[in-house]
């Protein structure tokens, strides 16, 4: 397996405008990261991904870019970029950006230039079409609700955003657009950016014939998921920027969905020459039920198992995989996957173990570290994510589904439960601003924050430091085989991991109940030690040897270590 330092890293995310406000005006920013750069190296992670932090207005917090080679406002300016940057390669860390380049904000010169008239220069940096009858050209949705079509007066003409009407996807069928977004990415590279994680990148092509959409049982608008998201040309595209731009020493991560680990070959193969690996969407939707206000039991082999262990065991030319359960997209992992009323220490501690000891880079999620739950008693007010309020009146208003309900759905799916603001201590704001916050703490932060956790030895955030001292110390647990163990049992997740003469067997019960391992005799050949366990009193299972059953308390995780 050819060794990159973005495989046997661990890498830290961090949506900055919740991270830690250094001057007052309640939005995290870049000299807020740089204050506890300390901390973040204290985890033992490898590698920081910001997301986006280039100016922007904000309607998407920052997935909607006004300027690619500025630092947005709120955030600081390219000083103190430059600062972060030096800080975080001072202690021997790589940063990963956040580059959004499938649309940009409707505030880019660009989109200003290209409104003016259909023969500006800019005019085809954007997706134009004339319309049929005073109505958009096509029945195509948009992914924050609405129509994908926004009709732009002056012109005349309907202008494409699949995401919201402030953000105007760009047309990468121009050679020009295709320049400029590639001197673009070579100025940050320039300025000894490691990595980057390429935003929405499969929807860079579109069906520009614009055909209408299947209008599905109870939907609005046509599904436009087939004319925007993966089609052949977006590998022309990526093949161009890897070519043009990128190093053998970057990472290039793609954000794709719709992509699982039986087709992520098609960007990751490593003879592709396009993308190293890819942000899937496996996880995000685990335990959702038929309706947002729902939930239904985890299913842990269809839900979880098979996916995990299918993008582990993919073969290496298919590509790397990261093991991320959160992100700014998704709710808080140990609510969504664990139980963060009943067992929320032990089952935080449980999916920390199976991220850190899987196959593929580990992405923690700020605030998982210490087990930050999802905000589920925020009302509408409450919440800031743009495409929460064109969906209420599109669903809500209309009559189709009951304000109550709609709450319930965001308490239990919303992105803004990913991004309430990180929870350093017990003070004012959990100690992340002086000010009002951009959007509110989640109320548990008296109980939930790094400072009391790094005092408790038996605290979730001790329990990562410890996971992520032994993948930085065990190379089995980067580059060793990945097999699954008990594969049919329903409570139990266990795998070995095996390189040279070294196997690492991981252990966890997924659920709040006892449970029982199945061991065949041919897994036990050694002598198994144990290395880690989110219990204590340890003794009696400090080692395994040909014993063929395990018994396993509610949510309890080891990890054994054998030297043959
Ligand atoms: O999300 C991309 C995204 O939401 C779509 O790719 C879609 O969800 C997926 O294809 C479904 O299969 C990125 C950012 O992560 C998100 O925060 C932004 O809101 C969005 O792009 C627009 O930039
Ligand atoms: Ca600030």
């Amino acid at each position: 397996m050819e060794r990159k330092w973005w495989k046997e890293g661990v890498a830290y995310q961090i949506y900055v405008r919740s991270f830690k406000d250094s001057n007052g005006d309640g939005i995290g920013d870049l000299r807020g990261i740089i204050e506890k750069l300390d901390y973040i190296k204290s985890l033992g992670v490898d590698m920081i991904y910001l997301n986006p932090i280039n100016k922007s207005p904000n309607e998407d917090n920052g997935y909607d870019i006004s300027d690619f080679e500025d630092i947005m406002l709120e955030f600081g300016d390219l000083e103190d970029f430059d600062g972060l940057l030096r800080g975080i390669h001072q202690r021997n860390m790589k940063l990963i950006m956040d580059m959004v380049i499938n649309h940009s904000s409707d505030e880019h010169p660009w989109f200003i230039e290209a409104k003016k008239s259909k023969e500006n220069k800019y005019r085809d940096y954007y997706i134009w079409s004339k319309g049929k009858d005073n109505n958009p050209p096509n029945n195509w949705g948009s992914f924050f609700g609405g129509s994908a079509w926004e009709l732009d007066e002056n012109t005349g003409e309907y202008y494409l955003h699949i995401f919201s009407k402030k953000q105007p996807d760009l047309n990468w069928t121009n050679k020009g657009l295709r320049q400029d977004m590639k001197n673009m990415l070579k100025y940050w590279v320039g300025k000894g950016v490691d990595g980057f994680r390429m935003d929405a990148i499969n929807h860079l092509a579109k069906d520009m014939d614009f055909p209408d959409g299947e209008i599905k049982e109870g939907a609005l608008y046509g599904d436009f998921i087939p004319y925007v998201q993966n089609l052949p040309e977006v590998h022309d595209y990526l093949k161009e920027l890897k070519r043009d731009v990128f190093t053998d020493s970057h990472v290039v991560i793609g954000e794709t969905g719709g992509i699982n680990y039986e087709n992520a070959h098609v960007y990751t193969g490593v003879d592709n020459k396009e993308l190293d690996f890819t942000f899937h969407f496996d996880l995000h939707s685990v335990g959702k039920g038929e309706n947002p206000w729902e939930r239904v039991d985890i299913d842990l082999i269809k839900d979880v198992k098979e996916k995990m262990t299918g993008w582990a065991t993919r073969a290496e030319k298919e590509g790397w995989c990261p093991v991320f359960y959160s992100n700014h997209d998704t709710t808080r992992t140990v609510s969504r996957l664990g139980d963060d009323k009943n067992y929320h220490k032990l089952s935080a501690k449980m999916l920390a173990t199976l991220q850190l000891t899987h196959k593929g880079t580990p992405f923690i999620y700020y605030g998982d570290e210490i087990g930050m739950t999802n905000a589920n008693d925020f009302k509408l007010e409450d919440y800031r994510d743009a495409s929460i309020f064109t969906r209420y009146s599109e669903l809500v208003l209309s009559g189709l589904v009951s304000h109550e309900n709609y709450i319930k759905g965001l308490n239990l799916t919303s992105r803004d439960n990913s991004r309430t603001p990180m929870q350093w201590n017990d003070k004012y704001n959990a100690g992340f601003t002086s000010a009002i916050p951009w959007i509110k703490v989640n109320s548990n932060y008296q109980e939930v924050n790094v400072e009391q956790q790094e005092k408790d030895y038996d605290s979730i955030l001790n329990y990562y430091k410890k996971l992520i001292a032994l993948r930085n110390k065990e190379l089995t647990l980067v580059y060793g085989d990945f097999e699954e163990v008990d594969k049919e049992n329903t409570s139990i997740y266990a795998y070995l991991r095996t390189l040279g003469n070294k196997k690492v067997l991981v252990i966890c019960n997924f659920f709040g109940g006892d449970a029982q391992l199945k061991l065949s005799e041919d897994i036990l050949l050694g002598n198994f030690k144990l290395e880690v366990c989110n219990y204590e009193n340890n003794e009696y299972n400090s080692q395994i040897k040909n014993q063929s059953i395990i018994n396993l308390r509610p949510y309890e995780s080891r990890v054994y270590i054998c030297e043959i």
